[in-house]
């Protein structure tokens, strides 16, 4: 069928059995997506067998709750992020912190501190590290009691709450800005988090030639009064897949440098005799601008 037929057909669908309006703007969406969808199966000749291995494969993902990963993986996640950067854009908002993907791995409700925080709830292994730094508004001013929600994967990659044997809200929670505009966290290095072995992501992921596997990296959802929610992650430099995520997480601005800490009264203070990592990081917001698509925008989160 050419594309006239198809349009003709998805015309005649849509006047056939109507009982009122509709929505419009589903309306529209369907349609589009439909016909592209046969498109689609016209151009590359998709047989009734790989159409319903397709719609099978969709199906088995939505009940192992894996579309939210394949939406990373396939990168449609870091799509929108491009599209909402173009929308900053033409609002007239530029600079700032890059944004990128938050994943499928948030939960909400994770307990509240002020100004400085422990993650981990100490019965964990992994390296020690602390990080810090100032939440900023586009001049450059520091934001006092800013929210810095914070999440990440534990020494084996894995995420609490997914993860049922690491306690509740471990490596999560969510620290208000002191009054100098400042947060700090100690907590273990994160480990790259891996698709799930044999899992929908995984199967789709074999058939691209392609890896399920993500730098060592840290979640943050950062707002504040008057600002844009800044949705971001940083990486950590040293691993090897940072520029090979099967996410397409990773962006310029947001690999900060790791170092390393030795000083024998900084290590005492944190009751350690190992050194440990620190990171620096600022975070710098945009003002709430109405022209630019909100970025605090719902979407089905875990909430504990
Ligand atoms: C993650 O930890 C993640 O951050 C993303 C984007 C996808 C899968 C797992
Ligand atoms: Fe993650």
């Amino acid at each position: 069928m050419d594309k006239k037929s198809i349009e003709a057909l998805m015309t005649r669908f849509e006047e056939t059995g109507v009982t009122g309006p509709g929505n419009p703007r589903v309306k529209a969406i369907v349609r589009r997506l439909v016909t592209d969808l046969m498109l689609a199966i016209e151009d590359l000749d998709i047989s009734s067998e790989e159409f319903w291995i397709g719609l099978n494969y969709l199906g088995d993902a939505g009940k192992r709750g894996e579309l939210g990963l394949i939406v990373p993986g396939i990168g449609l996640e870091h799509f929108l992020d491009l599209r909402m950067d173009e929308a900053e854009a033409k609002a007239g908002l530029t600079g700032g912190t890059p944004r990128t993907i938050e994943g499928p791995l948030y939960v909400a409700g994770a307990p509240e501190v002020k100004g400085e925080a422990r993650l981990d709830d100490g019965t964990q292994t992994g390296e020690l590290v602390v990080m810090g730094g100032v939440v900023r508004d586009a001049k450059g001013n520091p934001i006092p009691h800013a929210k810095v929600e914070v999440w990440h994967a534990n020494h084996l990659g894995n995420y609490s709450y997914f993860d049922q044997s690491q306690s509740a809200f471990n490596l999560r929670r969510t620290i208000l800005t002191d009054e100098n505009g400042r947060y700090k966290f100690r907590s273990i290095m994160p480990v790259g988090y891996s698709v799930p072995p044999g899992g929908s992501t995984d199967i789709l992921l074999q058939q691209l030639g392609r890896h399920g596997h993500r730098p060592a990296h840290i979640h943050f959802f950062v707002t504040a009064e008057g600002q844009r929610k800044l949705t971001t992650q940083i990486n950590i430099e040293s691993d090897p897949h940072l520029w090979d995520d099967f996410a397409f997480g990773t962006r310029e601005g947001l690999v900060p440098p790791v170092k390393t800490n030795s000083d024998a009264a900084a290590m005492a203070a944190l009751g350690t005799d190992k050194p440990f990592y620190e990171i620096e990081f600022n975070f710098d917001m945009q003002p709430a601008k109405a022209e630019a698509p909100v970025t605090d925008f719902d979407r089905p989160r875990a909430a504990a």
